[in-house]
C-alpha cells in the first residue's frame, strides 16, 4: 500500500507528532527503503523504491482499470478515489477512537494533550481550535474526519492520473 500510503500520510499527518521529527530525514514510507539507515537513499535503494512504486502503480491500475484499456478514465478514477476516501475515513475513525479514551465520542483538550505527547499546551490548543469547527470546545468525529478544504487538489476533471508522489523526484 505504498502509493496509497503516501497519500494517506498527509491525511494522518495529525496523527501524533511523536511519530514525526524523530531526527530521521525520511518519511517512514521511504525510510523502509533506507537499508543502511543513513537517512539518504542510495541509487540502489532508490531503484528499489521506484520498483516498489511501479509495482503499486501496476497493482493500482490492475485494480481500477476495469475495462483494461491501460488508462484510468474519470469514472475509474472516481472508484479509486472513493476507495481511498473510505480507507482514509476508516483509518481516521480508528485513530479517533484511540484518542477518545473516555469513549464519549468527542475529543477533549485533555485527550488531545494525552495523544500529542510532547506537544506544548499551545500546540494542543491550536490543534483543537483548528479542528473544532463548531467551537463547542471538543472535536467530534465529523470534525475529525472533515476534509480540510485545501487548494492542494484543484478540481481537475481533465482525466489526469493521480500523482503517486507529492512533489518528490
Ligand atoms: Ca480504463
Ligand atoms: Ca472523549
Ligand atoms: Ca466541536
Amino acid at each position: 500500500m505504498l502509493v496509497i500510503g503516501l497519500a494517506l500520510g498527509s491525511a494522518t499527518a495529525l496523527a501524533g507528532p511523536d511519530k514525526f521529527g524523530s531526527g530521521r530525514g525520511l518519511p517512514p514510507e521511504f525510510a523502509a527503503f533506507d537499508k543502511d539507515g543513513n537517512g539518504v537513499l542510495s541509487e540502489e535503494e532508490k531503484a528499489a523504491l521506484k520498483a516498489a512504486i511501479e509495482e503499486q502503480r501496476k497493482a493500482f491500475l490492475a485494480k481500477y482499470d476495469t475495462n483494461k484499456d491501460g488508462v484510468l478514465s474519470p469514472e475509474e478514477l472516481a472508484v479509486a478515489k472513493a476507495d481511498r476516501e473510505a480507507a482514509e475515513l476508516a483509518e481516521k475513525t480508528a485513530t479517533f477512537a484511540k484518542i477518545d479514551t473516555s469513549g464519549d465520542g468527542k475529543l477533549s483538550e485533555a485527550e488531545l494533550a494525552a495523544w500529542m505527547t510532547g506537544a506544548s499546551a499551545e500546540r494542543v490548543k491550536a490543534t483543537l481550535t483548528r479542528m473544532d469547527t463548531d467551537k463547542d470546545g471538543f472535536v467530534s468525529l465529523a470534525e475529525f474526519t472533515a476534509k480540510p478544504e485545501g487548494p492542494k487538489h484543484p478540481p481537475g476533471g481533465q482525466g489526469q492520473p493521480p500523482r503517486p508522489h507529492r512533489g518528490r523526484r
